[in-house]
């Protein structure tokens, strides 16, 4: 059920987070949204108020633990708990490695997979508290399969991957009741291409986004489906010990 469901996003101020924003809040979940456009936030927020939603928003950089840390707090301040941790914020400053952007390198790095660490690491301590809670993350197509000039950002997001799986796997061995959901995005319509500056990459995408991109409202479809998803609590009994491995 999404209804009352209170869930963050991050990276909330464009693209995929601001729509799955909109979607969940018209089904009537309680929306905390960060990410650093503030100014974008507040109008989102103002949307979803207008429509009857309820949402409240803080200035976020996810590759600061502090920021992280702070807005499971409003979450927990505004609407007394949180259900769902929706770690969506990325960048695709993509580029073949020859051109050599290592400032590049290192924002990805900083960003798609710090950002999931200080994101996960601030909400965990009130997951393992409740004995429940959601962690979605947001991979990629580049996640699963090599793309010439992705080998970064693809490099993130198989890190997306392999971390949300042991996520999964350790939380059926500890019977923590933390359920997770990883998204595989390919070319969505948003402002991702926005922070490519290798001008050969930058054509090439635009290319392919034109021809194949669809609309985030998609991708937010599919955050909700895994949402709604009813609880099931009989992996507890599955989780006892080596012999009764449900991985
Ligand atoms: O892109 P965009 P998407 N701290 O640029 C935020 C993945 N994906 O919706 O801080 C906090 O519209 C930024 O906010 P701001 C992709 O890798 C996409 O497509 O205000 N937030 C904005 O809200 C990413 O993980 C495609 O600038 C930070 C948001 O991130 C996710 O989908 C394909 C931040 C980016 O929104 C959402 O991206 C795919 C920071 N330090 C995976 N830095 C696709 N679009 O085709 C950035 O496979 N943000």
């Amino acid at each position: 059920m999404i209804k009352d469901k209170v869930v963050i996003i991050t990276g909330a101020s464009s693209g995929i987070g601001a729509a799955t924003a909109k979607l969940l809040a018209s089904k009537g979940a309680k929306l905390v949204l960060g990410a650093r456009r503030a100014d974008k936030l507040k109008q989102i927020v103002a949307e979803i108020e207008k429509g009857g939603g309820q949402a409240v928003f803080q200035e976020l950089d996810v590759t600061i633990q502090s920021e992280n840390d702070s807005i499971v707090k409003l979450a927990k301040k505004t609407f007394g708990r949180v259900d769902v941790v929706f770690l969506n914020a990325g960048l695709m400053p993509s580029s073949p490695l020859s051109a050599l952007k290592t400032d590049d390198w290192h924002q990805m790095v900083d960003v798609n997979i710090k950002g999931v660490l200080n994101g996960v690491a601030a909400v965990l301590p009130t997951f393992l508290e409740q004995k429940s809670g959601h962690i979605i993350g947001t991979s990629s197509v580049a996640g699963l399969k090599a793309y010439p000039n992705s080998a970064v950002y693809g490099g993130t997001k198989w890190f997306v991957r392999d971390f949300m799986e042991v996520l999964r796997i350790e939380s059926a061995i500890e019977g923590t009741n933390i359920r997770t959901a990883t998204i595989y995005p390919a070319a969505i319509n948003t402002e991702l291409l926005g922070s490519i500056s290798h001008q050969g990459t930058a054509e090439g995408m635009a290319k392919l986004y034109e021809r194949f991109g669809i609309s985030p409202d998609r991708i937010a479809t599919v955050v909700g489906f895994a949402i709604d998803q009813p609880e099931d609590t009989t992996i507890n009994e599955f989780t006892v010990g080596p012999a009764n491995q449900p991985w």
